[in-house]
């Protein structure tokens, strides 16, 4: 059988009669993701990049010229000899007189599911070859707890491995408190891929077994728990619900002294301020339903039960994705040790069940098959979520996890597997940013907003169309990705391509290493043949592998509950932080002295937020989650997304009180907008979004008029674009507050699935 690998999913390939391919998920995969691998599909196969191609008034002007036409220019197509000469020779240009501290190859992005045709490990090798590039640290995903955990608790990667497993809960919860559901339209992916999807059946397990789940924040219909009690709190105040539980907890002596001492650091200190005694406000539920809109009445006898039942508590990573998005992380932690349940099973804590796939999965944390990067000389780097401020800001300072830092002066911006265009917040600061660099390459597979951005677009094949290896850690599986298709037009891999800048610049050893496609896949396999060997499980030679497709891995035997050797004996098995303890306060991050993010959990309020004064009867906070019908802004072109869409507009979610308000009503068109942008959507009536919020989710490509205004519904058109605080300086995108208005009759069409001009 032919395989191959999508983050979204595994799947079978074969033949077709007419000669194409056919991909079907596989068949034990309990509940496979809609989003498919059809990439064959006419929609997608015209937004291809078919040849390199490079905009006009660069290829005339050469690099710096007229920045601000990027994105309007017309693109020339060039043969890859030439491209890769102009890409080789500006690589040089820039290092010879600049230094590699000007070159930008963070190149953020999920790119695709093979391991060894992946984006960043491609860009991030031959940068290293050519003698560095400025860096970055952290995801999008996951900037705030990132940073934060390793201080608290655990290092993020340690705590999502260890999450406690589904069948744990099924069986020892009670009660299961959710901030901000268990998406499963999330838990489609995993990075990597997915070879069986997990939620549908946990949460299944978890309600069959009469677990009760109370499920808060500002949308409803994010968990399949139709009984689940929906308790709707304005967004970004979680942590303020958090902090009242938390003194309904205390007031009655409801905690757990003992554990607090034995496991814990610092809970006086945050007993103080929590109950006032530092001279501050009393956190007690009736400060927090005035900031959050929750029922005094309610938190207090939900603290009750949690006190008195097997509670695990849950927090989606979207609370941390937000102005101040260090505080729900740590203040989640902070009630799940006064509720003294870490380590038992089927209480504590989890930190995104739903985010994505692995979390809750018995399957072992182990590593597979990876590209080799080599070493960066350069030591500069950047907060994932600061390009922008990069850019527009060479030489100022920034301050990172208590340290001050300077911004690298960049000339060049290369990108491969990820696009800005679609993830980065203030798409109109990032336009201005973007004029910025001298010379900007995009390796892409698509005609996206980013690529159309680029000075010199080279064409990526897709994973049909080369040969890879598919492996995800706690997926339990690696899979040979064979080869299915030619590639579109002369799309080339990454690796061939950096192969040919290799060979230009006199760095084709220290690259390719004398290797091609098969033999890095044969190097890549036997290393984690090696490695899976030492971890007691048997991998057969390559060429059986590669002869077999696919092979499962066993789920561990024993399940998981996070942290319960800890439990066990604090002592014998410490954490990793300086008191070996959870830090309910840490000293550490006292320390940096940061009026964002001081030494214990806060409530602090956000940049933008629907108590914010002067915001009237007008303001509407947006929450742009994750897009249920595609990952990110792939695959928006295919027909599964389009689906999705009302007049090929994105869906704009709003309240019916919020819309008949405004004389709006189902499919109208709408002008979202505040001072950073405007942008349109299709209105889309929802008792599942709290009066007061607005949601439309990522991923529509970035579609601008010549006013600006993006016609197709991208959120990050208005998005804020700060950190999260100085601390972790994390991506702040569910800070947002916008007007709306319509409807619009007068909406002009869709063009961001047109191709951009071409010119001889
Ligand atoms: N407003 C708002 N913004 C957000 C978020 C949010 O919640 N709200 N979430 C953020 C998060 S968590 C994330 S992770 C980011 C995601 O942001 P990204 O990861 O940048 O988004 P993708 O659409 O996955 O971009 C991947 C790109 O790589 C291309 N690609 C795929 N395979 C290959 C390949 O083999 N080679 C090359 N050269 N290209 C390839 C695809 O065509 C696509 O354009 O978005 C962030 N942005
Ligand atoms: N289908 C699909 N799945 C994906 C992705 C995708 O693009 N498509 N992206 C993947 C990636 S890269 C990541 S990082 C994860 C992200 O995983 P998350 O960050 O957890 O995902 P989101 O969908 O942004 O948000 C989850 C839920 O939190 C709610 N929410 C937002 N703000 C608040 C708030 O202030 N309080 C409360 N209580 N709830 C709030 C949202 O409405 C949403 O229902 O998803 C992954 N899964
Ligand atoms: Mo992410």
């Amino acid at each position: 059988m032919r395989y191959t690998s999508s983050h979204w999913g595994l799947y079978e390939v074969r033949d077709t009669a007419d000669g194409g391919v056919a991909t079907r998920p596989l068949a034990d995969d309990p509940d496979p993701s809609g989003i498919g691998m059809d990439l064959a599909q006419p929609g997608l196969q015209r937004l291809r990049v078919r040849r390199p191609a490079v905009r006009k008034s660069w290829l005339e002007g050469g690099p710096g010229a007229a920045p601000e036409r990027r994105g309007h220019d017309p693109f020339v197509e060039v043969s890859w000899d030439r491209a890769l000469d102009l890409v080789a020779q500006d690589i040089d240009r820039v290092r010879t007189d600049f230094g590699n501290e000007a070159i930008f190859a963070g190149s953020y992005g999920w790119a695709s599911a093979g391991r060894f045709h992946h984006g960043q490990s491609q860009v991030h090798r031959f940068m290293n070859a050519v003698g560095g590039y400025v860096r970055h640290l952290n995801s999008y995903s996951l900037g705030a707890a990132h940073v934060l955990m390793a201080h608290l608790v655990a290092p993020m990667k340690e705590l999502m491995a260890d999450h406690t497993s589904w069948d744990v809960m099924a069986r020892h919860t009670e009660l299961f408190v959710t901030f901000g559901g268990v998406p499963r339209k999330n838990a489609q992916v995993s990075p990597g891929g997915v070879r069986r999807h997990l939620t549908r059946g946990g949460m299944e397990a978890l309600r069959a077994s009469g677990t009760r789940i109370v499920n808060i924040g500002p949308v409803g219909d994010n968990l399949d728990a139709p009984e689940a009690e929906w308790l709707p709190v304005r967004p970004n105040t979680d942590t303020a619900v958090m902090l009242a539980l938390a003194h309904v907890l205390l007031e009655e002596g409801l905690h757990a002294q003992d554990f607090l001492k034995r496991y814990c650091v610092g809970f006086e200190t945050f007993a103080r301020y929590l109950t006032g005694a530092d001279g501050g406000t009393p956190r007690t539920p009736e400060w927090a339903e005035a900031i959050s809109g929750m029922p005094a009445g309610r938190i207090r006898s939900l603290a009750r039960e949690m006190a008195s039942s097997r509670t695990m508590l849950n927090m989606a990573w979207s609370l941390q994705r937000a102005s101040h998005g260090e505080q729900p992380c740590w203040m989640l932690l902070t009630l799940a040790a006064m509720l003294g349940q870490i380590g038992l099973p089927g209480g504590g804590f989890g930190f995104g069940y739903g985010a994505v796939n692995a979390l809750g999965s018995r399957f072992p944390l182990a590593s597979g098959p990876v590209l080799a990067q080599g070493k960066n000389p350069v030591s500069a780097f950047i907060p994932v979520a600061r390009i922008a401020d990069m850019l527009l800001n060479p030489g100022a300072p920034f301050d990172y996890e208590g340290e001050r830092h300077t911004y690298p002066d960049i000339r060049m911006v290369y990108w491969v597997g990820g696009n800005p265009y679609h993830h980065h917040q203030d798409l109109n600061r990032l336009e201005r940013a973007w004029r910025k660099p001298e010379t900007v390459v995009v390796h892409e597979q698509y005609w996206t907003a980013t690529a159309r951005r680029a000075d010199i677009v080279l064409p990526s094949t897709t994973v049909l169309e080369r040969n890879d290896i598919g492996f995800a850690t706690r997926e339990g599986h690696i899979v040979a990705m064979r080869k299915a298709m030619e590639p579109a037009g002369e799309a080339r891999s990454d690796f061939d391509a950096f192969c040919g800048l290799a060979d230009r610049l006199g760095v084709r050893e220290a690259f390719a290493e004398g290797l091609d496609e098969e033999g890095w896949l044969r190097r890549m396999y036997e290393e984690s043949r090696e490695k899976a060997g030492r971890a007691g499980n048997r991998l057969p030679d390559f060429d059986t592998f590669w002869e077999q497709g696919l092979i499962a891995f066993d789920e561990a035997n024993e399940p998981v509950v996070m942290l319960e050797a800890f439990r066990a004996d604090p002592d014998a098995a410490p954490l990793k932080t300086p008191s070996g303890r959870i830090e309910i306060f840490s000293d550490t991050i006292a320390g940096f002295d940061l009026e964002d993010c001081p030494g214990h959990a806060v409530w602090l309020e956000p940049h933008e937020w629907l108590g914010m004064e002067g915001i009237g009867e007008d303001g509407l906070h947006m929450l742009s989650d994750q897009p249920v019908r595609r990952l990110h802004s792939q695959l928006d072109a295919s027909e599964h997304s389009r689906a999705g869409k009302v007049g090929g507009r994105e869906q704009v979610a709003i309240n019916p009180r919020d819309a008949a308000r405004r004389g709006i009503g189902e499919g109208d068109v709408v002008e979202l907008s505040n001072a950073r942008g405007r942008l349109l959507a299709a209105a889309r009536l929802s008792d599942a979004v709290m009066p007061g919020v607005v949601r439309l989710s990522t991923g529509a490509w970035y579609d601008p008029d010549e006013t600006g205004r993006d016609k197709h519904g991208n959120p990050n058109v208005l998005t804020l674009d700060v950190g999260t605080s100085r601390f972790a300086q994390g991506c702040a995108a569910q800070t947002c507050i916008v007007q709306l208005s319509g409807p619009i009759t007068d909406a002009p069409p869709v063009t961001a699935f047109d191709l951009p001009r071409f010119e001889r």
